[in-house]
C-alpha cells in the first residue's frame, strides 16, 4: 500500500524546457509538471507556470514532480507576442522596475507606458529606472522627469559604471519581489549584477556601435535571491508589451496623474478620447498632462477589446 506522500512547496526560479527549476528549502530542485497542471490549466494561458510561482512538489529519488500550483497573489502579464494567448511574465512580485537606458537606446513611451498599466492592474507598484546616466550629454534625464514625476512613481536615475543611484536601487528592493522589465540594451542585468555582487548575470557586450540592436542578451527570465533581503526577476528585454486583462473602464485609473481630472467630464462615461467636454483632453490641452502619457493611453484603449 502506499504510504501518505509528503508534499514539499517549491518556488520556481527558471522555465527548463518543458520542465522547472525549483528552489525548494535553499536546495535548486528541477521537476517536471504532472499532467494535471496541463488539464486544470487556464486555456487562455500560454503556459501554466510561471517564474515567481509557488509550488507543492512530490520528491521520488532524483526525480521531483510538480503536483500543484499554488494561487498567484499577482500576475505581471502581456499578450503573447505570438497572438491571443495570456503570459505571465512573473507571479507574485510585489513591484516592478521598469527599466529604460538614457541613450542607447532611447527610452520608449509607449513600452513604458504599457508596462506601467500592466504593472497597475494588478496592485504591483511600478519603479521608474532611467539608466545610462553617465551617457546623458543633452539632459534629457529632466525632461523624462518632467514627464513621469505627475505619476508618483519613484524615479530613479542610475549609472553602473560611475555607481549612480545604486543605494537607493537596493534599498528599494530590500526584503520585495520584483520584477526586472524595458527594452533590450537597457541595463537590466548590469543593474543587478552592481546591486549583488557574484550573480554574474550575463550582459550585453558593448561593441563599436553600441548595444547591437534586436539583440537580447538575457534568454529567459529568472528568479535570484538577494544577499540583503528579497528577490529579484531579471527578463529578457522586449520590444513590445501589449496589456492583458484590463478593462477599459479601468484605463485611465492605471494613470495616476489623470486622477484629478477624471468624474470631471460632460459625459460619465466619457472615453476621453473625442467627446466634447473632456476635462482630461482639456487638461492635456492646458499642459497638465504629458502629451505623451495622454497618447499612450489613447493608444493602449484602442488595443483593448469592447
Ligand atoms: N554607459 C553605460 N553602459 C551601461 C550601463 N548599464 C549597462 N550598460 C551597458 O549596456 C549594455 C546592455 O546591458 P545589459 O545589462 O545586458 O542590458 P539588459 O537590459 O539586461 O538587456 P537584455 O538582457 O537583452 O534585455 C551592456 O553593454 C552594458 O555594459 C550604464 O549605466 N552606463
Ligand atoms: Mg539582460
Ligand atoms: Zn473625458
Amino acid at each position: 500500500m502506499k504510504s501518505q506522500e509528503t508534499l514539499r512547496e517549491g518556488l520556481v526560479l527558471r522555465l527548463d524546457g518543458k520542465g522547472v527549476l525549483l528552489d525548494v528549502e535553499g536546495r535548486e530542485v528541477k521537476a517536471w509538471l504532472r499532467g494535471r497542471i496541463f488539464e486544470k490549466a487556464d486555456r487562455r494561458e500560454k503556459r501554466p507556470i510561471a517564474v515567481g510561482d509557488r509550488v507543492r512538489l512530490r520528491e521520488e529519488g532524483e526525480e521531483a514532480v510538480v503536483v500543484e500550483v499554488l494561487p498567484r497573489r499577482t500576475t505581471l502579464c502581456r499578450l503573447s507576442p505570438e497572438g491571443e494567448k495570456k503570459q505571465v511574465v512573473a507571479a507574485n512580485v510585489d513591484q516592478a522596475a521598469v527599466v529604460s537606458a538614457l541613450r542607447k537606446p532611447e527610452p520608449y513611451p509607449p513600452l513604458l507606458d504599457r508596462i506601467l498599466a500592466g504593472a497597475g492592474a494588478e496592485d504591483i507598484r511600478p519603479i521608474l529606472i532611467f539608466n545610462k546616466l553617465d551617457l546623458d550629454r543633452k539632459g534629457s534625464a529632466r525632461k523624462w522627469e518632467e514627464i513621469y514625476a505627475p505619476t508618483g512613481f519613484p524615479i530613479l536615475f542610475t549609472s553602473v559604471p560611475q555607481k549612480t543611484g545604486l543605494e537607493e536601487l537596493k534599498s528599494r528592493l530590500r526584503d520585495k519581489t520584483t520584477v526586472f522589465a524595458g527594452p533590450s540594451g537597457a541595463g537590466k542585468s548590469s543593474l543587478l549584477n552592481a546591486v549583488q555582487p557574484g550573480l554574474r548575470l550575463k550582459t550585453g557586450e558593448v561593441g563599436r556601435k553600441g548595444v547591437h540592436p534586436g539583440r537580447h542578451t538575457t534568454s529567459s527570465a529568472m528568479l535570484l535571491k538577494l544577499s540583503f533581503g528579497g528577490y529579484v526577476v531579471d527578463t529578457p528585454g522586449v520590444r513590445t508589451f501589449t496589456t492583458w486583462g484590463i478593462q477599459r473602464k479601468e484605463l485611465a485609473r492605471l494613470f495616476p496623474e489623470f486622477e484629478p481630472y477624471l468624474g470631471k467630464c460632460a459625459f460619465h462615461d466619457c472615453s476621453h478620447t473625442h467627446e466634447p467636454g473632456c476635462a482630461l483632453r482639456e487638461a492635456v490641452e492646458r499642459g497638465r498632462i504629458p502629451p505623451t502619457r495622454y497618447r499612450s493611453y489613447c493608444s493602449i484603449l484602442d488595443e483593448l477589446p469592447e
